[in-house]
Order: structure tokens, then C-alpha cells, then sequence
């Protein structure tokens, strides 16, 4: 009995030990606020943190518009119909079959709409996709089940690789608090944020390893599949004052732990990311072999 207790104790000093340096190993930025994260029973967007996210929520609002009108429009019409050419109310039915000006009317009206749509959305849409030149440039590949990250120009002097790179799995349930998040941040938090500044263009390489993927961050407006073999780009720019914690998941169906992939995404300061920086380099960026062993290869 006391073997056991012991056994139990001891397995626990491990347990604890083990919390213990899993929360240390995370080099992170304390204290931001939580800006991007889904609510309970939320219908509306996050709020948004870049100008691309700006651009769609007015384009969102724009359509809803549009479409609230016309179908407001057409309802009107049904309603006429209805009322004034039933049987009762109308019991010699007109027996025309052309009326050349209202064809025209119906064709030409709906092409002004959709031309406007296009007008206003594709400009949107182009901003999104050309990429312009990075500040910060961040490969992210996706793996069954979890990310991974490389800051391919954080590159250390005289350090191979010349770059920083670590892996960012889920939280589990029992190491938020630990990790500094909140109970409900469940399956949105990760062991390991990506950490960028604010007030800076942020090109995001995307790929996956195995099948595909997708990385996302609704608040900054970008969401990009992740393909085998390819490499894609997305891009953002925090503005400055939005600096905080933002989620995003997986959004491509890609096996059975797709749902326990998340993304963290830590905006900070640019001083607090070249803080930040240093103390990632001597984490997560590759150490020189000493000099005996690299002459014995
Ligand atoms: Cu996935």
C-alpha cells in the first residue's frame, strides 16, 4: 500500500515536473489582450485587425445591402400579383405575350447589378491576392495533426540553418492555465504562438507535408490551403494599435484530428517582437556543431 502511494507520488512529481517545463519551454509575449477568438452564439464577423478584414466586412455589409433590397423588391412584386391578378379580382386576364421594353428592363438591370458586384468585390479580392513585398516572411506547413513554422529571413549569423523554426501542437485541457489561457480557449490555443509584429507586412508561405490543409486567422481576412508540393502566399498587415491574441483552425478537412490543429497568433509591438526574436533564436533556431564533430562528418 505505501509502495503504491509512494509509486503515485512519485509519478506525479513527474507529471508536475514535466507542466513545469512544457510551460517554460513556450517563449512567448505576456499580458495581450484577446481580440480574435469565436464568441458563444456569435453570428457577426471578429473584429477585424487589418485593413483586408476592413474591406471584406464592408463588401459583406454592402451585398447584404443589396441582396435585402431586391428580394424586398421582388417579394413587393409577388405580393401585387397575388393580390390584384387572381381569378376573383381579375377575371379577364390580359392575353399579350411581349412587352419589349420590360424585357429590356430585366435583362439590363440585373447586368448593371452584377457589374457594380464586380466592381466593388473584385478590387477586394486582388488586394488579398497580390502578395506585395514581406517585412517578416513565415513559411507554415501542415502536418496530420499540427502546424509548423519557419521564420526563413530571422536568420541567426553563423548558425545553420539560418532560421528559426518550431512545431505548434493544441493545448491540451489541463495546460491552458499553465500556458497562460483561458478554459474556454480550448482546442484555439497552442503550445507554441506565432509571434508577429504589428504595423509590418507579413508574408505567409503556405504549404503541407502530407495532405491538405488550410491556415487561417478570421480577424485578419486570409485563409489559404495549404497543398503538398505547392507553395502558396498569403499576406496581412496588423494594424498598429491591434496588437493581442488571435485564433484561427484548421479549414481544410484533412483526417481525423482536424479539429485539434489550431492557430495561435500573438501580435505584438515591432520592439517586442525584436525582443521576442532573440529569445526565439536561442530556442528554435539551429545550433553549430562543435567543431570536433563537424571535422569527424
Ligand atoms: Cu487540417
Amino acid at each position: 500500500m505505501r509502495l503504491r502511494t509512494t509509486f503515485t507520488a512519485l509519478g506525479a512529481f513527474f507529471v508536475s515536473l514535466f507542466t513545469a517545463f512544457a510551460a517554460f519551454a513556450q517563449v512567448t509575449v505576456e499580458g495581450l489582450p484577446t481580440i480574435g477568438k469565436p464568441e458563444p452564439s456569435g453570428t457577426g464577423f471578429q473584429t477585424p485587425a487589418t485593413g483586408l478584414m476592413e474591406d471584406i466586412i464592408w463588401l459583406d455589409t454592402f451585398l447584404l445591402v443589396l441582396i435585402t433590397i431586391i428580394t424586398l423588391f421582388v417579394l413587393a412584386l409577388l405580393i401585387t400579383v397575388i393580390l390584384r391578378y387572381n381569378t376573383k379580382s381579375n377575371p379577364t386576364p390580359a392575353t399579350f405575350t411581349h412587352n419589349t421594353p420590360i424585357e429590356v428592363t430585366w435583362t439590363l438591370v440585373p447586368v448593371l447589378i452584377l457589374v457594380v458586384i464586380g466592381a466593388v468585390s473584385l478590387p477586394v479580392l486582388f488586394d488579398q491576392q497580390e502578395i506585395p513585398e514581406g517585412e517578416v516572411t513565415i513559411k507554415v506547413t501542415g502536418y496530420q495533426w499540427y502546424w509548423g513554422y519557419e521564420y526563413v529571413d530571422a536568420g541567426v549569423e553563423g548558425v545553420e540553418p539560418a532560421s528559426i523554426s518550431f512545431d505548434s501542437f493544441m493545448l491540451e485541457r489541463d495546460l491552458l492555465a499553465d500556458y497562460g489561457y483561458n478554459e474556454d480557449e480550448y482546442l484555439l490555443a497552442t503550445d507554441q504562438p506565432v509571434v508577429i509584429p504589428t504595423g509590418k507586412v507579413v508574408v505567409m508561405q503556405v504549404t503541407a507535408a502530407d495532405v491538405i490543409h488550410s491556415w487561417t486567422i478570421p480577424a485578419f481576412g486570409v485563409k489559404q490551403d495549404g497543398v503538398p508540393g505547392r507553395l502558396a502566399e498569403l499576406w496581412f498587415e496588423v494594424e498598429p494599435g491591434m496588437e493581442g491574441v488571435y485564433f484561427g483552425q484548421c479549414s481544410e478537412l484533412c483526417g481525423k484530428d482536424h479539429a485539434y490543429m489550431p492557430i495561435t497568433v500573438k501580435a505584438v509591438t515591432p520592439e517586442q517582437y525584436e525582443e521576442w526574436l532573440g529569445r526565439a533564436s536561442e530556442e528554435f533556431a539551429g545550433k553549430p556543431l562543435p567543431v570536433q564533430v563537424a571535422a569527424a562528418e
